[in-house]
């Protein structure tokens, strides 16, 4: 039953090549959003599934980059803000796009949906592709620590998550004319108790702006390295050495470059039984209690005795034996239940860190998959929930919220 009402709303909405997050919240197609739709969808329709990948990629651009939003032209540009016009960009492709990244979750959904359905054209096709989009960030954004860099908030995913509001403090915002809450289309749709608060919003339209106006090259004055998106980044690498050895390709530059990740993770970014993110400009490590430090459990080559800390870690700090899971620990001063990324609980990362457990410690890997089942059996596909009482926040119909749960019951 709860299948057949998520397989409902990835129906709902699909646009004919993507999915949109949400109808009236984010009317576009959104990068790794489609890369968690597409683990849903291998489920029911690997064929919409290969169709979702291929269309985000289909907007790659020549550097490799795959952009964060893939603007759909029949959607009228004051729908979402920041729209098309803001980020004045077309990938080769001809589609309007945004110029930032997001978590390259791209090939561990490739993996699943051959795995899904073995579909070796598909895989030959999507690997040069993918290859580009590491190439990218190694390229572009690598520090000397060996490490990727996100240039701004909403390249975490994680958008106001309080591991950004240290570095947020060195970025000027700009106080747009008229107050940055006029053009803010979300607060039509979401409470502004739920969202970031316009102080955020300035920024991230200042830092947003800023790279803009650089050719989308320069860093600018948010500079990163974020546990997530370096752990999605080393799973990317061990994901595809699995599909170079499908495709007949060399797997183990894939295999070298996983285990230096992992390696560059767990020395410059993991202390006391957390992984954080660090802040390239000052070389200091922000010490938060973001689940996102949590994520790097997706590594399979983790040290054994970092796996245990974690595990001990979310078990005390983010209620992982009941499930729990929140995005940040309750137990830490910042915590807001209800506020976005600090302390709601996704799907996305609860999915993450079961994904994560699953063999190591399927026990633990249990009640995270009841955890979410609960959260949409109370309060439906909402895009994120109290932690504890599981009330419903943001969009309603939320793709992801869906497709993951297809995914956890299969
Ligand atoms: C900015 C689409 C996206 C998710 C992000 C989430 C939110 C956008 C926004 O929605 O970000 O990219 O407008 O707030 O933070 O993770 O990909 O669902």
């Amino acid at each position: 039953m709860i299948t057949h009402d998520a397989v409902r709303v990835l129906v709902a909405n699909w646009d004919g090549t993507y999915t949109v997050p949400s109808r009236r919240l984010y009317p576009h197609q959104w990068s790794w959003d489609s890369a968690f739709i597409a683990i849903g969808n291998a489920r029911w329709s690997p064929r919409r599934a290969r169709t979702e990948l291929l269309t985000l990629f289909g907007a790659q651009w020549q550097d490799g980059r795959v952009p964060h939003i893939v603007f759909n032209p029949a959607v009228p540009e004051g729908a979402y803000f920041p729209g098309p016009r803001f980020w004045g960009v077309r990938a080769p492709s001809g589609v309007a796009t945004s110029g930032i990244v997001q978590p390259p979750v791209h090939a561990l959904a490739a993996w699943k949906i051959h795995q899904a359905e073995p579909d070796v054209a598909f895989l030959r096709r999507i690997y040069p592709r993918l290859v580009a989009q590491q190439r990218f960030l190694r390229g572009e954004r690598r520090s000397p620590e060996g490490l990727i860099s996100i240039v701004h908030p909403w390249e975490s995913g994680m958008d106001n998550s309080p591991a950004w509001d240290l570095p947020l403090q060195a970025v000027e915002a700009t106080g747009s004319a008229g107050g940055i809450g006029a053009v803010r289309r979300d607060l039509g749709h979401v409470s502004a108790a739920e969202r970031p608060t316009d102080r955020d919003y300035e920024r991230y339209v200042a830092l947003a702006a800023a790279y803009r106006d650089s050719g989308y090259r320069d860093p600018g004055s948010f500079q990163v390295e974020d546990p997530l998106f370096n752990a999605a980044y080393g799973v990317a690498e061990s994901v595809l050495a699995e599909i170079a050895r499908v495709c007949g390709h060399d797997p183990e530059p894939h295999e070298r470059e996983a285990v230096r990740v992992t390696a560059a993770m767990v020395e410059h970014l993991y202390d006391d039984g957390l992984f954080h993110a660090r802040d390239v400009r000052t070389g200091c490590l922000i010490r938060s209690s973001s689940a996102a430090g949590l994520t790097p459990l997706l590594l399979p080559g983790l040290p054994r005795e970092i796996v245990n800390t974690l595990v001990g870690t979310a078990l005390d700090r983010f209620g992982l034996k009941d499930g729990v899971l929140p995005s940040y620990s309750p137990a830490a001063p910042g915590f807001e239940p209800g506020r976005y990324w600090r302390g709601p609980k996704w799907i996305n990362l609860s999915w993450l860190v079961w994904q994560g457990l699953r063999e190591r410690r399927p026990d633990l890997a249990a009640p995270l998959a009841d955890g979410m089942i609960a959260a949409v059996g109370a309060s439906g596909f909402r895009e994120y929930f109290d932690p504890i009482t599981l009330d419903g926040h943001g969009s309603r119909d939320f793709s992801w919220s869906a497709a993951l749960i297809v995914d956890v019951v299969a």
